[in-house]
């Protein structure tokens, strides 16, 4: 189902005609409005009358986390006080936290993304969400709760934690519908097969899962142990939330992003160059509707590439690959670029591994070293425990090297590294409560610092 058709089918040059209409009333209300932007603008030597449409986007400058973090908390917001209704924030965990506001006008719109994406998903009027995105400051829970009204649904505002409440209100209520980050859609998953509930007996058909990179081994897993069809939702909180694009059930073969609202560039992240569809960089969003925090070329630093070929679904909505993670995740290891999703990747093709991982990161004298502690699955894992009771314990010895060494060459492969793998038992790592998983130790980084 398509929520706005009229919108999310539009033809390129409408598109692009109502871009850039919105790109020039954009710029003329930040040049007005916000006298840290326009300061920023004029040291750029570019007036709102120099931007005519989209395709003098490139000659504004772009804005940053830290222009955020420099104007807290409200210094980059266009709209008095008095005309805001919602305030979101980052956890701030890593520096102050940005802070960013809605009026109206912005959380009618931030209603209708995410209508979308729940409709692009598989949600349909009158099914049940079970919306186990954190409530709070976090704009998951309350982004997706607004979404699932605006398009009909009844919804559980379930938040996170209390696993086994979950389970129960998803069995209960007979939720069609799961929202949640995915590492915490398999602590669910685990928590149904602890129940001994099968996948056929979960009344879950979709998911719409995001707030962190995942794999397509993870989105297997999660098909297979709750019985969905898993989409991805991508958004972050400086643009709106969740809800800037989203995969269609149909392809799930990367998200459309909500163009009338969110104009997406892909730039070199060293030169700041727009680049082609198909090649990777940061992705650069230009907020074309926001009232209260309009955002002009905003580096997301999130790594993905644009497709603008047609979808089967019927949208004309450009697509993201999936986010490999953010330049500032990237770990550099003996002057390698690696993303944890690269290593997630390369596990997944070794069949006796869960989808479980964690990334240590140390240094040896002037050399980096790699440890990756990855799960068995439990069957795997059974057998060796059985090989060990009957005291077979050369099968059992040789079954965990070659698994081993199949991990280390996954990785060798296709990330190009060379890593130290741990086997773990099932259950071993911590496991999501429901907000976003933490799966790297860089040690490096307390010895700096
Ligand atoms: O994570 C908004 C959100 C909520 C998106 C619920 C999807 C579902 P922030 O907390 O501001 O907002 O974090 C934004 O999370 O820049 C990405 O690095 C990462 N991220 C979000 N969605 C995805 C995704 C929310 N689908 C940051 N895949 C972004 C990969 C994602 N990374």
């Amino acid at each position: 189902m398509i929520f706005e058709p009229e919108i999310e089918t539009m033809e390129h040059e409408a598109l692009v005609e109502l871009q850039s209409a919105r790109l020039r009333e954009l710029v003329s209300t930040v040049y007005e409005r916000v006298p840290y932007q326009r300061e920023r603008l004029d040291a750029a030597g570019v007036k709102p009358s120099d931007i005519r449409g989209v395709s003098d986007l490139w000659k504004l400058p772009f804005t940053r986390k830290s222009d955020l973090r420099d104007t807290y908390p409200f210094g980059l917001f266009a709209k008095e006080r008095g005309e805001l209704l919602r305030i979101h924030a980052s956890s701030g965990t890593t520096g102050k936290p940005t802070v960013v506001g809605y009026t109206s006008g912005d959380l009618e719109v931030f209603g209708k993304v995410c209508a979308r994406a729940l409709a692009g998903g598989g949600g349909r009027p009158g099914m049940l969400l079970h919306n186990a995105y954190g409530y709070g400051l976090f704009t998951g829970g309350l982004g997706i709760h607004q979404g699932g009204e605006a398009l009909g649904m009844i919804v559980v505002p379930a938040s996170t934690g209390m696993t086994e409440r979950q389970v129960k209100l998803i069995m209960d209520f007979g939720a069609e519908v799961l929202c949640c980050t995915p590492s915490y859609a398999l602590t669910i998953s685990r928590e149904f097969a602890k129940q001994g509930i099968e996948p056929c007996e979960i009344p879950l058909q979709h998911a719409l899962v995001g707030a962190e990179p995942w794999t397509e081994t993870m989105r297997e897993e999660i098909d297979s142990s709750l019985g969905v069809k898993s989409v991805n939702i991508y958004g972050l909180s400086e643009i709106i939330g969740p809800g800037v694009s989203f995969e269609c059930v149909e392809e799930r073969h990367g998200s459309h992003i909500n163009e009338d609202h969110f104009l997406a560039e892909v730039v070199d992240p060293d030169t700041g160059e727009v680049l082609p569809d198909g090649e990777e960089g940061v992705l650069v969003i230009t907020t074309l509707t926001k009232e209260a925090l309009p955002l002009i070329r905003y580096w997301t630093s999130d790594i993905t590439s644009l497709d603008h070929s047609r979808c089967s679904c019927g949208r004309t909505l450009t697509r993201m690959t999936g986010v490999k993670g953010r330049t500032d995740d990237m770990l550099i290891i003996r002057g390698v670029n690696v993303y944890p999703t690269q290593i997630e990747a390369a596990l997944g093709r070794v069949g006796a591994l869960a989808p479980y991982y964690r990334l240590l990161v140390d240094r040896s004298g002037t050399l980096d070293q790699l440890e990756v502690e990855a799960e068995l699955s439990k069957e795997v894992f059974a057998e060796i425990t059985s090989d060990f009771l009957s005291e077979e314990i050369v099968e059992a010895d040789q079954l965990l090297r070659s698994v081993k060494e199949d991990a280390q060459r996954a990785i060798r492969d296709n990330v190009g590294i060379s890593a130290r793998v741990t086997l773990l038992e099932p259950d071993r790592l911590p496991r999501s409560e429901g907000g976003k998983s933490q799966r790297v130790v860089d040690k490096r980084k307390v010895l700096a610092g």
